[in-house]
């Protein structure tokens, strides 16, 4: 069973993350993990500091000499910007130094409702730990699970389909969404990770005007795979469905306020005959192949052999640069809402964490299936199962 815990307050000293359960024999580097890192970093919209933290990640344990151990992988990443903090977020007491106390909390954060929950005066003990820095760590973590689902070829890619109002107009070519790596080369390309240029530059121009206006802004971002193996995730069980465990995962990652599964919402605009998704005999009547894919890779909570498609909405950034009204919890007087530095737009950031709790997630299925102590073990168990779209009895 694949487990994960992250720790670490935005302005503390660092990131913690811990993940048991990948088994023993694994490549895993640090380069491998710091392509996502430096990702996650990008995308127009972003705020000042990025520009301070490198987010370079080490091992603690788990890890020796380029291969996992099969213990619990410590992953560490500096918080560069603690330097600045040090005062304020000193694990020591400090008599009579307060730091930069937080008394009036924005509006869609979780300053109220964390300072309520926890009885915390200061609401900077609720901000930072809620804060997106966190995201830093799913995203090392995240890493190290895309290695073990690589194992099985299982790649995971996201894009950004919509900052605001502006929309990539018409469904991305079925041509390039079966072509990974020139689907991921087009979003790189992008400094928003859209794949569309003419809509990447009206979304950068969107995110430049929502800056002007001290305002932010959010969007809808989109997960997907290449075919999965059939039978991840299990309709036995309320919490065995893969759909909602990769709701579940979404829904973790702050600013998300929503998720669909293949065609979503809209399916329930439409008849069952346009929804669902045909079965056609494919090559000598051994295979069975799709017309097309509304159910997102997933039926009755297992995956069904098709590539998983998630979309996720992610609502704009709470911390305003033209604050909404709020109230000082240290006087009860009307004050305008906090302001920390922030970002403008995060979404393309929360395409790159998103891609990582999809890996997070299909690892925890993917080893609940096939289980294995040691990666030979894993595979072996793999190519043991039944995964692919065929027609069984006529296998013989
Ligand atoms: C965040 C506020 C900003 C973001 C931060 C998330 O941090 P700061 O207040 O230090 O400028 O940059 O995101 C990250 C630090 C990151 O690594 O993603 C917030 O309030 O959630």
């Amino acid at each position: 069973m694949i487990r994960f815990v992250t720790a670490g307050e935005s302005h503390g000293p660092a990131l913690v993350g811990i993940i048991e359960g990948i088994p023993a024999g694994m490549d895993l580097s640090v380069d491998m993990l710091q392509h996502d890192l430096s990702r996650r970093k990008m995308g127009y919209g972003r705020g000042g500091r990025m520009k301070i933290e490198t987010d370079e990640v080490r091992f603690l344990s788990g890890v020796r000499r380029g291969k996992t151990l099969g213990s619990p992988i410590t992953v560490v990443l500096e918080n560069r910007d603690f330097r600045n903090w040090d005062v304020d977020m000193d694990p020591n007491p400090r008599e009579g130094e307060p730091g930069r106390v937080v008394h009036v909390p924005r509006p869609g954060h979780a300053d109220y409702a964390g300072a309520v929950k926890y009885a915390h005066q200061d609401l900077r003990n609720v901000l930072e730990r809620a804060s997106a820095r966190e995201t830093a760590t799913r995203v090392a973590l995240g890493g190290i699970a895309r290695r073990y689902l690589a194992l099985l070829g299982i790649e995971v890619c996201s894009y950004v389909l919509r900052i605001g109002q502006v929309e990539i107009p018409a469904p991305i070519s079925e041509e390039l969404l079966g072509d990974l790596e020139r689907l991921r080369e087009m979003v790189m390309g992008s400094e928003v990770f859209c794949p569309d240029p003419a809509v990447s530059a009206s979304m950068v121009e969107a995110i430049r005007e929502a800056k002007k206006a001290g305002d932010t802004l959010g969007g809808i971002l989109e997960v997907r795979t290449n075919p999965l193996p059939v039978g991840l995730g299990s309709y036995v069980q309320w919490d065995q469905r893969l759909d909602g465990a990769l709701a579940r995962a979404m829904m973790s990652i702050q600013a998300i306020k929503g998720v669909e599964i293949g065609l979503g919402f809209e399916s329930s605009r439409r008849f069952g005959s346009q929804v669902h998704d045909p079965f056609i005999t494919g090559e000598g009547a051994t295979e069975i192949v799709r017309s097309r894919n509304n159910a997102g890779g997933v039926e009755g909570g297992v995956s069904n052999g098709q590539p998983l498609v998630v979309r996720v909405a992610m609502k704009p950034i709470s911390t305003l640069y033209e604050p909404l009204p709020s109230v000082d919890l240290s006087t009860g007087k009307s004050a305008p809402a906090t302001i920390e530095r922030s970002d403008i737009c995060a979404v393309p950031a929360a395409s790159v964490v998103s891609e990582a709790m999809a890996c997070l997630t299909l690892a925890q299925a993917v080893s609940e299936k096939f289980g294995g102590d040691s990666v030979e073990e894993f595979l072996a168990h793999f190519h043991a199962s039944e995964t692919r779209n065929s027609i069984r009895w006529n296998r013989k």
